[in-house]
């Protein structure tokens, strides 16, 4: 028997067992695992055994044939182009354009949280489709990125090869799904093909001026001699190997976003976005209205100097309670305000805070550090002199790097200055006095006091906060002051990367003069060229510049010798644009067709993770505005309605309590008692009670539930390799889509799947009939050609208008649950009618494409039901306030009838005797009796005589 170590994690219900590099699978423990029960345990137990296990179950868990049916289908879609949106299409019926945020494709492959955004895009995908609509639905690559250039540094594996291996996993995992991707239409953006088109956007912002080179800071590793991509500075240090990082100012390529601050921020309005996502932009693009006033330095003998500093703030209304300047250590008049005496001190300051990020220099609970600079101002409204100092709290790239420190009004000014003892004067006095009396600064809208000055002639007293707002900003711009002004936190977008596995950067600089010539379009695509050391220069110089035949050029106008840009484009690059590529995806001539991008365009529904509220979806909306201004494309905004959908965390974790004789208590009674320790309890033991989850055989013990983001190192990441395997595609977007509303977040369960699994099956075996004895099915269903009762009509209608509508309104998971109900229902039919069971099955469809087709194909047709029109809801067999009505015959129900509630006995009646199949019992009948039951029953006694004489 073959023995082998293997390294077993548990997870509730299921377990995964990694053997090298193979993955199995058991759903239920096995017994011979019995005795083991420790998390994470070295356990010897056989291959073999685990194997047989593992086929057993799947015989068993096998609710119907899924492993015939996916792939049966998959290749049917495949061979038939299925859904191939054709390059000529009727553009008089309405489009519907379906994308998802294509995916990096790392080399984990796909995990279980891409399938949620997936499944949910390619339901309204397939909806779109059966309701007659052209549809774009379309999948691709976001292939540069770092994470295949630090796998090729520490390999030699060049990253196109990594990244090519890794898309072929994917594009297999996805196929696997089902999804109706065209994908004919697949790009990548590592393909000079589509790169061609990125160098060419970035030359037209060139060519506008929005495209410039600066000395900006990055951030700088010596040790590793690179430079480090905010994502890869952790706390001060290089995620990988900690080393210290630095902000160290270096040549780079700058994109004007912030021209298009306005803009960005008005369209936002118009967008079907989450609120929160519109939010989180508009604070990103952090437009605000102050004024910029300026303080004269002055001399050692409080004369003023030639200097000013100039400020910024949005209060200008405080300006006689700023007690105190405070510059930016990086602001560029630094060196020559501070004195002989503080210099040294500044420049250890400076040192310090060039290891920090802008974040952690901001954060309010940090504590305030700053030095004085030895120098004074003077406040040109009050005539005071007040001191400068250098604090990190204030950075040099927001407003002019240099603030006018109001302590009592301000927060973080009130902190600094109880902390270097600088004066604190209150001008502003609260409608509520007692908040006057506080220790904090008072932040809020009040009378402005002691706020006159006779020399500046600045009088403001008594005035409200935006009174006075008005009256400085007017009385700065008169007496030269200082001047309204608008302010964004939106930065210039920082477009370079001393990389190698990015766009070439498509400019020269001439030899000699340095003078930057942008390329020829004819000269696109700059290919990136092959290179075997990825490895960081060391000095700063990107890896390209390794790749000296292809650095050293000539500019092709002039013939002069020229270098090539060795910097990279960021990996946001790409991604900025590609939504317009799908749209036309070969052409070679222009970015995109203009008729294709006017009848394509904006996208329809753009559904990805929530961490791309802001970058992505900022950087792609900048450049949709900078090519709608040049004509390239049709619409103001790229994604007319944009969703998140929510992250799946690992299953459950339950933790019992124990205190330190060992014996349980409830977690809701740990806050007082002193130690305690938790012990993970398997969820057959857990129940919930109410809001909470007890013990099953002691529910007054309270457990602690907990559900982590799925991670290798916490061993939870369900492989949707895995599922699909054991229970199939359908299940698991079925599933996916059940596990609760599409834009929350929610937790991985495994009896879950195993549920919605069953669902699958009781449908199959509803519709074709029960297995035969070996396991298998007979071909065909057990669908009849019969009439629908009245019921089973009202049933389907109901059904099909809700799952319409929940679909339509992406809450996919009542829906399924409208589904279940149905199917409910049907189990008490005898009959199972086509006429009923068809635009079912055309309902489920979206949900579970795999099996609809096989039972449509199983129903007699013979082409796949993906154009089928999707059912239509009869407003007849909706009314709530009808009711469907038993009619007997002598005792014996006959058939149904729809009635209005409270319909009296002869309309009642009437509505049978018209009835098709009740019609057939009464017709010429003469009555002896009828019963009636308002809202139950009505029975109808015939006349015996009447009928032995008919029968005769
Ligand atoms: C005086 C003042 C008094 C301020 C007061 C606030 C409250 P937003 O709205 O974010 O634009 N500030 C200006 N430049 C700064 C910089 N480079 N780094 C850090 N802080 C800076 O905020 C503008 C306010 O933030 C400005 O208004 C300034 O402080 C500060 F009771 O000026 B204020």
């Amino acid at each position: 028997m073959n023995t082998q170590h293997i390294h077993i994690q548990f997870l509730p219900q299921s377990f995964s067992l990694q053997k090298q590099c193979t993955s199995f699978t058991v759903v239920k423990r096995p017994s011979w695992f019995n005795s083991c029960s420790t998390s994470g345990a070295i356990v010897r137990c056989s291959v073999n055994e685990i194997e047989e296990q593992k086929q057993k179950q799947q015989v068993v868990k096998r609710a119907y044939p899924f492993h015939e049916i996916e792939p049966k289908w998959q290749s049917y879609w495949e061979n038939n182009r299925t859904f191939r949106t054709p390059d000529e299409i009727d553009t008089s019926k309405p489009k519907f354009y379906v994308l998802d945020m294509f995916p990096y494709p790392s080399g984990a492959g796909l995990h279980v949280g891409h399938p949620l955004g997936y499944t949910a895009t390619d339901i309204l995908a397939r909806l779109k489709r059966m309701q007659g609509y052209n549809v774009l639905h379309p999948m691709g690559w976001d292939a540069f990125g770092l994470p295949a250039e630090q796998y090729a540094i520490e390999t030699g594996t060049h990253p196109k090869i990594t990244t090519l291996r890794n898309i072929n996993r994917f594009r297999t995992q996805l196929k696997s799904l089902g999804f109706s991707y065209d994908w004919n239409r697949e790009i990548s953006t590592i393909e000079p093909a589509y790169y061609k088109w990125t160098q060419w956007i970035f030359l037209q912002l060139l060519k506008r001026g929005l495209a410039y080179q600066a000395e900006v800071p990055v951030n700088w590793c010596p040790a590793l001699g690179t430079v480090l991509a905010n994502e890869e500075v952790v706390d001060g240090v290089s995620e990988r190997g900690g080393h210290p990082v630095i902000r160290k100012p270096m040549r780079q390529w700058m994109l004007k976003i912030t021209e298009y601050a306005d803009r960005l921020l008005d369209d936002l309005d118009d967008l079907d976005w989450p609120e929160s996502v519109k939010e989180m932009q508009r604070n990103w693009i952090g437009r605000s209205e102050g004024a910029e006033m300026d303080f004269r330095v002055l001399d050692s003998d409080g004369q003023e100097r030639d200097i000013k500093i100039t400020v910024y703030t949005t209060r200008p209304d405080t300006i006689f309670g700023a007690t105190y300047l405070v510059v930016a250590p990086e602001h560029p008049l630094l060196s020559s305000l501070v004195s002989t005496t503080q210099s040294q001190n500044i420049e250890e300051y400076k040192n310090l805070a060039s290891r920090k990020s802008d974040l952690e220099r901001t954060e309010l609970q940090k504590e305030k550090t700053g030095v004085f600079s030895g120098c004074y101002a003077r406040n040109p409204a009050s005539g005071e002199a007040i001191p400068i100092w250098v604090a990190d709290y204030v950075l040099g790239s927001y407003g002019t790097g240099a603030i006018m420190a109001v302590p009592a009004h301000d927060t973080r000014d009130h902190e600094f200055a109880l902390k270097f003892d600088i004066s604190i004067h209150s001008v502003v006095m609260p409608d509520d006095e007692s908040s006057s009396q506080s220790e904090k600064a008072y932040t809020g809208e009040g009378l402005i006091v002691n706020s006159s000055n006779l020399i500046s002639g600045l009088d403001i007293n008594g005035l409200s906060c935006q009174e006075a707002t008005s009256k400085v900003i007017e009385w700065a711009e008169k007496t030269g002051n200082g001047k309204k002004k608008v302010n964004y936190k939106l930065r210039d977008w920082l477009f370079a990367r001393q990389r190698y596995w990015g766009e070439p950067i498509p400019v020269v600089f001439l030899d000699g003069t340095g003078e930057t010539v942008p390329l020829h379009e004819a000269e696109l695509p700059l290919t990136l060229p092959e290179l075997d050391d990825f490895t960081p220069t060391g000095t700063g110089e990107p890896p390209l510049s390794k790749a000296v035949s292809w650095v050293q050029t000539t500019e092709h106008s002039s013939g002069k010798p020229a270098r090539r840009e060795t910097s990279t484009m960021p990996q946001w690059a790409g991604s900025c644009w590609y939504y317009l590529r799908f749209m036309d995806p070969k052409n070679s001539k222009e970015l995109v067709d203009k008729t294709k991008e006017r009848y394509w365009s904006p996208v329809d529904v753009y559904v990805g993770g929530a961490e791309h509220a802001v970058l992505h979806l900022l950087y792609a909306r900048f450049w949709h505005k900078v090519l709608y201004d040049i004509g390239v494309v049709s619409t103001k905004e790229p994604f007319k309605c944009v969703i998140n959908q929510g992250i799946i965390l690992g299953e459950m974790q339950y933790m019992v309590c124990k205190d330190v004789d060992g014996s349980y208590i409830s977690a809701d009674s740990t806050d007082t008692l002193g130690e305690y320790e938790q012990e993970s309890i398997p969820e057959e033991k857990v129940m919930k009670s109410g809001d909470f989850f007890v013990m099953k055989d002691n529910p007054n013990i309270r457990l602690i539930a907990r559900a982590h983001k799925m991670s290798k190192s916490r061993g939870n990441v369900v492989n949707p390799d895995d599922v699909v395997t054991e229970y199939g595609a359908d299940s698991l977007r079925l599933y996916e889509m059940f596990m609760g509303p599409f834009r929350d977040s929610k937790t991985w369960n495994t009896s879950g799947i195993e549920g919605v699994h069953r669902f699958l099956g009781r449908m199959w075996r509803l519709i074709v009939g029960s297995s035969l004895p070996d396991g298998t099915f007979k071909g065909g269903t057990v669908v009849n050609d019969e009439e629908p009762t009245l019921e089973q009509l009202c049933t389907l209608h109901k059904c099909i208008a809700k799952v319409t509508e929940e679909i339509e309104g992406t809450r996919f998971n009542t829906g399924i649950s409208a589904m279940m109900e149905f199917i409910n229902a049907a189990y008490k039919w005898e009959k199972h009618p086509r006429k009923i069971i068809e635009p079912f099955i055309l309902l489920l469809a979206p949900y579970a494409p795999h099996m609809s087709e096989e039972l449509w194909f199983r129903l007699g047709h013979s082409n796949s039901l993906a154009y089928e029109s999707f059912p239509k809801a009869n407003p007849d067999y909706l009314k709530d306030s009808t009711i469907v009505l038993p009619i007997q015959i002598n005792g014996k129900t006959r058939g149904t009838i729809q009635v209005e509630e409270g319909c009296s006995e002869e309309e009642a009646f009437k509505l049978a005797s018209l009835d098709e199949k009740l019609s057939k019992f009464l017709d010429g009948k003469s009555i002896k009796k009828r019963i009636y039951v308002p809202g139950r029953i009505l029975n109808v006694i015939l006349d015996r005589q009447n009928i032995k004489a008919s029968v005769r």
